[in-house]
């Protein structure tokens, strides 16, 4: 299934709902995010340089970092720009609905296996990872995409990849070829296409992607950078052009995932979200998978239905009713709404 373009050049497009009900959302499905054109790097004479606050600085060519090990991960990956259009009053940026999100199967070699042989200092506080993509930015003169992670997040788990395949095939132009960062459990934007630098650094980092945008703000007031995924789940079926049916029980299905916690609970709700029960809710095939939710219930009366579905995680989390609107219009987790109709009654009866 085609995605919905946002915007042609750089390519912005989502996915069709529908899209996601596949366990691994296939490719031309996947949705992409791309805040400059995408840089044309070729494969052989492309590295990645490992350099900084560290004992041994490198550069990686594909195959040598293909020869340290290879895993497999299937990971959600989300937008933190998702749902940003649902915000009133409106904000600016690109206007995602709700399919800035995807489930792939990554392949790849464990971040902290490579950053570990570069002996790091014990100074270390954040590891700066920089794409080939550039560009020009309000105040900023001409930037790269750059995005910093702590080191905790970096090294001290087993979860980041380098990734040069998705769904089994060799990565997409759009999705970062030759290699790309893969964060599992954080928002998309710490997931880094196009890498070629990854670098040590002893004081934060505060480049452009860093504290100018994919940022909390309140009215203002900086609340800091988006980190992990907020609880959410989506509707897939119904889809809101689908007849509910005339009589037996009404199915309601969809995904739910959280960067926190595996989620432990999902309730759907048919009047308006006055009253709400439990669909059951499969456990995560890997912890950074999107998990399969069904419910099963009667068929409220009335020409048209309000289905509501509401995730909770582990840690406790669950998703508002309501918007947060936050300036930036990230992270908008509110609980998805799909109103569909009755069939149309049959010309014989
Ligand atoms: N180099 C680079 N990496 C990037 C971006 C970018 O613009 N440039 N966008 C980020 C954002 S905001 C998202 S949501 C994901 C999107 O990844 P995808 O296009 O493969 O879905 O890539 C992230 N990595
Ligand atoms: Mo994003």
């Amino acid at each position: 299934m085609p995605l919905h373009t946002l915007s042609e050049r750089p390519f912005n497009g989502e996915a069709p709902l529908s899209a996601l009900r596949s366990p691994i959302t296939p490719l031309d499905s996947f949705y992409t995010r791309s805040n400059f054109v995408e840089p044309d790097l070729d494969p052989e004479s492309w590295r990645l340089r490992v350099a900084g606050a560290v004992g041994i600085a490198r550069e990686w060519a594909l195959a040598d970092l293909q020869a340290l090990g290879v895993v497999d991960r299937t990971v959600t990956l989300e937008c933190a720009g998702n749902g940003r259009t649902f915000l009133q009053p409106p904000v600016e940026g690109t206007g995602w609905t709700l399919g800035a999100t995807g489930t792939a199967v990554f392949t790849g070699v464990p971040l902290h296996r490579v950053l570990s042989l570069s002996e790091p200092s014990e100074a270390v506080v954040e590891w700066v990872f920089s794409g080939a993509d550039r560009g020009p930015a309000d105040g900023w003169g001409e930037v790269r995409f750059q995005r910093a992670l702590p080191v905790d997040a970096a090294t001290a788990r087993p979860e980041p990849l380098l990734a040069w395949a998705m769904n089994g095939r060799p990565l997409e132009p759009n999705h970062g070829a030759p290699l790309r960062l893969v964060v599992p459990g954080w928002y998309a934007v710490a997931s880094v296409k196009w890498l070629t630098d990854i670098e040590a650094v002893t004081r934060p980092f505060e480049g452009r992607f860093q504290t100018d945008r994919y940022m909390y703000v309140e009215q203002g007031r900086v609340l800091g950078p988006v980190t992990r995924m907020r609880v959410r789940s989506l509707i897939l079926e119904p889809s809101p052009d689908a007849p509910l049916p005339s009589h037996g029980p009404l199915d309601v299905s969809g995904i739910a995932w959280s960067g926190a916690a595996p989620v432990n609970r999902v309730e759907v709700s048919t009047d308006g979200g006055r009253s709400w029960s439990d669909a059951e809710v499969q456990p995560p095939a890997e912890p950074h998978t999107a998990q399969r939710w069904h419910w099963s219930g009667p068929t409220p009366s009335g020409d048209t239905v309000e289905l509501r579905a509401r995730a909770y995680d582990e840690s406790g989390a669950c998703q508002p009713l309501e918007a947060w609107r936050n300036d930036l219009g990230y992270g908008n987790n509110q609980v998805h709404t799909v109103a569909c109709g009755r069939q149309p009654a049959s010309p014989s009866s």
